[in-house]
């Protein structure tokens, strides 16, 4: 039976891989740090079928005692500070975590097992003050914030020991990728879980910060999927994923509430504290080579998406 082990299992992505790699057959390993209370939310139907062990980004001894004791044949490093506003108020986390954190867990990989193949959760924050539109695999990175910059080193430090150790270390350039277990501090779940408030009169008003930034929002149980082969191919490879296509913040409000036919204008107020020191304007894939060689291909509409969020975020409140 394969061993999978994957970091950030208590996250969004953790938990939607988590599902697809058991569908699949494989012994899933999860890694979790440690807390003073578990949450466990997001992987409480998965328990039975997984073992949630303790170890984290931040210390180098954990991660070569999980691959010695595990033996897992692939490794999905899904764990990083996540949260882009606070890279600014926590740079240095960020740094040691999302940037070096990679390097210590593909350090283990080469003490205890090279041939282990790696999958590193890349960003289309890395495109940041984009260079071109849309984003390939090609484009230059300019990120724009202390998280973006940890995930160009990210890359780059994946892409280097596979061309120096030769470990199987794949890249993926996920664009944005929600779903109704996205955190709540996200956009599209702040929207998603404020316009179920506000439908059932919890409260009367959403605060937002830049409505006209542009995203490539897709379906995270269709991304996982992506991951999952770039682990299959015969060589490691760097990937952009993504919808191809864009929408603002302001459209995702727009097809939000009137999902549950109200008009947004009289519900959002643009609040400056939700503003960045500086901006992502526009993010759009291109996504043609994982199309092209992962036979890579959504299944959720942008539409459905919202839909869906909408739809959950009202049954979980009225319960
Ligand atoms: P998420 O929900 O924020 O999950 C992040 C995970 O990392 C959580 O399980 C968190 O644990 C864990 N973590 C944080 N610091 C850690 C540490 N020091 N040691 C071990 N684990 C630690 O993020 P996500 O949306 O699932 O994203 C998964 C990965 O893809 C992340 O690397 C993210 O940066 C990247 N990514 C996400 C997107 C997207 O749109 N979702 C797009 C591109 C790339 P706790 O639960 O204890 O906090
Ligand atoms: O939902 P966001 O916080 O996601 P962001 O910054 O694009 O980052 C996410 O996607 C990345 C992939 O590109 C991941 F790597 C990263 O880990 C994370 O998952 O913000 C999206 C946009 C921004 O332009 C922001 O300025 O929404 C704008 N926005 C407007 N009002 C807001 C708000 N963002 C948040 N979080 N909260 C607001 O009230």
């Amino acid at each position: 039976m394969p061993t999978a082990l994957v970091t950030g299992i208590t996250g969004q992505d953790g938990s939607y891989l988590a599902q697809l790699l058991l569908k699949k057959g494989y012994r899933v390993i999860g890694v979790a740090r440690r807390s003073s209370t578990v949450n466990y939310e997001r992987i409480q139907h998965l328990l039975d079928d997984i073992t949630v062990v303790q170890g984290d980004l931040q210390d180098q001894g954990s991660l070569l005692t999980l691959l010695e004791e595990y033996e897992p044949t692939e490794v999905y490093n899904l764990a990083a500070q996540s949260f882009v506003p606070t890279s600014w108020s926590q740079p240095a986390l960020t740094g040691d975590v999302t940037a070096l954190g990679v390097t210590r867990i593909l350090e283990a990989i080469r003490f205890v097992n090279p041939k282990i193949r790696f999958y590193q959760a890349s960003s289309s924050e890395m495109f940041g003050k984009v260079m071109e539109v849309p984003q390939n695999e090609e484009t230059p990175f300019y990120p724009r914030s202390p998280y973006g910059v940890a995930k160009v080193y990210g890359h780059w430090i994946t892409v280097n020991y596979r061309e120096s150790f030769g470990i199987f270390a794949a890249s993926g350039i996920l664009f944005n990728h929600e779903s109704p277990r996205r955190g709540l501090e996200f956009v599209t779940r702040k929207i998603s879980d404020g316009v179920a408030k506000i439908k059932l009169g919890v409260t009367k008003e959403l605060r937002l910060g830049n409505l006209d930034a542009q995203r490539d929002w897709g379906f995270a149980g269709d991304y996982v999927h992506a991951m999952w082969l770039m682990l299959q191919q015969a060589t490691p490879d760097n990937y952009v994923i993504g919808m191809g296509e864009t929408h603002s913040v302001r459209e995702f409000c727009e097809i939000a509430f009137s999902h549950v036919g109200l008009d947004y204008k009289d519900f959002v107020v643009v609040d400056e504290k939700y503003y960045r020191p500086a901006e992502v304007d526009l993010l759009i894939s291109d996504p043609s080579k994982a199309r092209a060689q992962l036979k890579w291909e959504p299944s959720v509409t942008f539409n459905e998406l919202v839909k869906m969020m909408v739809d959950s975020d009202l049954a979980r409140l009225k319960k």
